[in-house]
């Protein structure tokens, strides 16, 4: 599909987007991958207003675009990613897109569903077989994961009339993932997957590793804030997200990266007092800076924790863009340098940091903590790799 949407892109001139739901993102298995394509010749662009979207050229480009969207749908009628399958009992149809065709099939172990399967895999939606499925069938079953973007539209597409089940009437519950149990349940079948989970299979929810430096950082934190009102630690995307979690529940936010500070800021701005943003380093490289910059131009009373674990722990291991520079940065910034503190997050240190935090919680300006210690998954690899390499040679 990728390779096709960057065929389609190209032909017309637009972005195509890939959709993909939790369950395939978070799927795996032995891909063939085809060879490497050549790469496009490096030219600069013809349209020279193309990517400048000021209101007056804005506008003619969405005109554009319109008129581009029966060519569109006359691509999506001819895609091979949107099948017309027919089958024997026409008492329903279903409209099945992406990985729900997966669970429907799981359901008839000989792959024999007696429905006619419309499967959509290309938008904009190919009306004319959505035509020739509604003529066909006394029903309609829509099987989408996430929201019921397919459902809603076949409203506007054909107006009211035949009976459509899917999410929106509760056939399937209208929020949580599809999988093979609901779309055998929507099918009228059985619950064949209703038999109980083996224990090994028993969902284990991530939570930070045994010996994670943000778990020092956390204990100390707690212990500082221990008898205020909670709700005051405004936090970012990272493995110390985790902390939001029992036992610690340290943070009390995450909402995008970089919202920890600003976050933190409007809070205090708006008197609470004291007020605290969690951040990691690869984080605040990637959006806390410029936050922070607004902060010490206001002085706002906020004290920021720049958990620094020297790697992106949370998307696999990538060096931080911020790796030796956060106090540079934080200097370069504004913050003053008799507020800026990094801690060694580790048990025998607990009372010093203690005491660190809770004088910084005290100043009525910009602080910056950064408890600092390696990752111990990234300790874990570099050991491993050292000694791999060791054994080669
Ligand atoms: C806009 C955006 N881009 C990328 C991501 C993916 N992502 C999740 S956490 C994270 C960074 C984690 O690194 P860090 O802040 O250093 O915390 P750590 O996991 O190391 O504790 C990224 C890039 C995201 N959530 N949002």
């Amino acid at each position: 599909m990728v390779h096709y949407g960057f065929d389609f892109s190209e032909r017309y001139k637009v972005p195509v987007m890939l959709r993909i739901t939790t369950r395939l993102a978070h799927s795996r298995a032995g891909v063939k991958r085809r060879d490497p394509r050549k790469k496009n010749d490096l030219k600069l662009p013809e349209d020279l207003h193309q990517f400048v979207l000021l209101p007056a050229i804005a506008r003619k480009r969405y005109h554009n675009l319109l008129k581009m969207q029966d060519l569109f749908r006359q691509e999506s009628e001819t895609s091979s990613f949107n099948q017309y399958m027919d089958g024997p009992d026409k008492s329903l149809g279903i409209i099945v897109c992406g990985i729900a065709y997966n669970y429907l099939l799981e359901n008839y172990p000989d792959r024999h569903v007696p429905y006619p399967i419309l499967k959509i895999g290309q938008y904009p939606l190919p009306k004319k077989m959505i035509e020739r499925l509604y003529a066909e069938c006394k029903e309609i079953l829509v099987l989408e994961d996430g929201y019921p973007i397919v459902e809603e539209s076949l409203k506007g597409l054909l107006g009211k009339g035949l009976k459509i089940k899917g999410r929106l009437d509760g056939t399937i519950p209208r929020d949580g993932e599809l999988n093979p149990n609901i779309v055998a349940v929507s099918l009228g079948m059985k619950n064949t997957y209703g038999m109980p989970v083996p224990s090994l299979m028993v969902g284990r929810p991530p939570s930070l590793c045994s010996g994670c430096p943000h778990i020092d950082s956390f204990k100390a934190l707690n212990e500082v804030l221990e008898g205020l009102p909670k709700g005051r630690v405004f936090s970012d995307i990272g493995c110390y997200t985790l902390g939001a979690l029992k036992p610690y529940e340290a943070i009390n936010s995450c909402v995008d990266m970089g919202a920890s500070i600003t976050m933190a800021k409007g809070a205090a701005d708006a008197g609470l007092v004291p007020s605290v943003a969690v951040i990691g380093d690869s984080t605040f490289a990637h959006s806390g800076m410029t936050g922070l910059l607004d902060a010490v131009n206001d002085k706002s009373p906020i004290t920021i924790f720049i958990l620094d674990n020297g790697t992106t722990a949370m998307t696999g291991g990538q060096d931080s863009p911020a790796f030796g520079k956060i106090e540079t940065i934080c200097k370069g910034i504004g913050v003053e340098e008799e507020h800026i503190h990094v801690l060694r997050p580790l048990k025998k240190f607990h009372k010093e940091n203690v005491k660190i935090i809770k004088e910084e919680l005290a100043y009525p300006g910009v602080s910056i903590i950064i408890p600092r210690r390696e990752c111990i998954v990234a300790i874990d690899k570099r050991v491993r790799e050292k000694f791999k390499k060791a054994a080669i040679v």
